[in-house]
């Protein structure tokens, strides 16, 4: 094994974000698909949880996370940069992708699971992959005990009949709105992808689109498809926009990612310093602190206050100096400038801990 191998299959979208990401940056790799016996033992073993994707390097060492898988590779071959100089267009790349990793899920949940062609197609997907050369008779159930395990997650994120509607409202809108934002721009923050860009083709990529029975979303989104077709095949990078400046095409974008997406950033981070103040000799916090009440679409649920959100939005909140204010409250974003978290995480052995 003279590169890195990327573990991986085409139905996860958090794959594909690192995918599209090593092709775009020309860097060689071997993509491997896990069986779910990979998953459950080398890879379980290797990083803790039989999850995707993992990149296991020559040397030996192991990389969980999709931030950072590409954290690391961006270190290592730093052009062409992916994250913005500009502050303004950094943080914008990293709010992006931090919608597209923690609310982009209720979309990629529902039209999978809750389209019966997209459920069966998946089901085949994980059986296909899962127990490679199997017959179907023999390779179904093992796909069908996998797939219960991610329709399981519908309930405690928030996925249900009530929200179903508003999800749907959210994403269409996401689509008519990227989809008039790259009339005018090949990528999010002009000539070259960011890590937005890389974040945000995951679940429109690996889910709505592939998926046959959400394909048809994209239909009336020429720009969308042409956006997805360039980064899936990897593209000569031209120009980010001028002077750090953001298109006023995406300001719709950024309203949708403050209105609803901020305010559950809130409560998880006021749920983590509540218990962090009845723990203070805690190394570690619960994966979920219970249940928050959030909005979709104007559709109200109940979805479970998600610790790992915290540490992806930490990302995002540390990158907020020097921008320009101006721009963040005109989309919305007055909270977040104003967000002061007393409790960090950092991530270290592939768990997330208290700092
Ligand atoms: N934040 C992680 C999320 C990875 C993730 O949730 N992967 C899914 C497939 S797309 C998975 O393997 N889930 C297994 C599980 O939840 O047990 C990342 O960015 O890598």
């Amino acid at each position: 094994m003279n590169v890195p191998v990327h573990h991986s299959w085409l139905v996860s979208p958090y794959s594909a974000k690192t995918r599209s990401y090593l092709r775009y940056k020309g860097i060689p790799f071997e993509d491997r698909a896990p069986s779910a016996r990979q998953l459950n033992g080398r890879i379980k073993k290797a990083v803790g949880r039989a999850i995707m994707p993992t990149v296991e390097l020559p040397d030996g060492t192991w990389l969980q996370d999709s931030s950072l898988i590409i954290d690391h590779f961006e270190a290592a071959h730093p052009e062409p940069g992916i994250v913005p100089p500009g502050p303004t267009q950094r943080l914008a790349a990293l709010l992006i992708e931090l919608y597209a990793d923690e609310w982009m899920s209720l979309a990629d949940l529902h039209y999978r699971w809750n389209t019966p062609e997209n459920a069966a197609y998946a089901i085949d997907e994980f059986a296909r992959n899962g127990l490679p050369g199997a017959p179907l008779f023999l390779s179904r159930p093992v796909a069908r005990k996998i797939a219960s395990k991610m329709q399981g997650y519908r309930p405690k994120l928030g996925i249900t009949e009530e929200t179903g509607p508003g999800i749907e409202a959210v994403t269409e809108r996401l689509l008519a709105n990227l989809d008039a934002h790259l009339a005018e721009h090949a990528f999010l923050l002009g000539g070259r992808p960011s890590i937005g860009d890389f974040a945000l083709y995951g679940p429109l990529w690996a889910h709505l689109f592939r998926d046959p029975g959400t394909t048809a979303l994209f239909d009336e989104h020429a720009h969308v498809r042409r956006w997805l077709d360039a980064l899936r095949q990897g593209v000569t990078p031209g120009e980010w926009v001028a002077d750090d400046g953001i298109p006023s095409s995406l300001a719709p974008v950024f309203h949708e990612v403050f209105a609803e997406f901020w305010p559950y950033v809130g409560n998880v981070q006021a749920a983590l310093e509540t218990w962090r103040a009845g723990h203070p000799e805690a190394t570690r916090a619960p994966r979920a602190l219970g249940d928050t009440d959030f909005t979709v679409g104007g559709r109200a649920g109940r979805r479970r206050l998600l610790t790992f959100t915290a540490w992806m939005a930490q990302r995002a909140l540390d990158a907020r100096t020097g921008i320009d204010m101006a721009w963040l409250e005109g989309v919305g974003g007055g909270a977040f400038a104003a967000a002061a978290p007393t409790v960090r995480q950092e991530m270290a052995g592939f768990k997330l801990r208290l700092s």
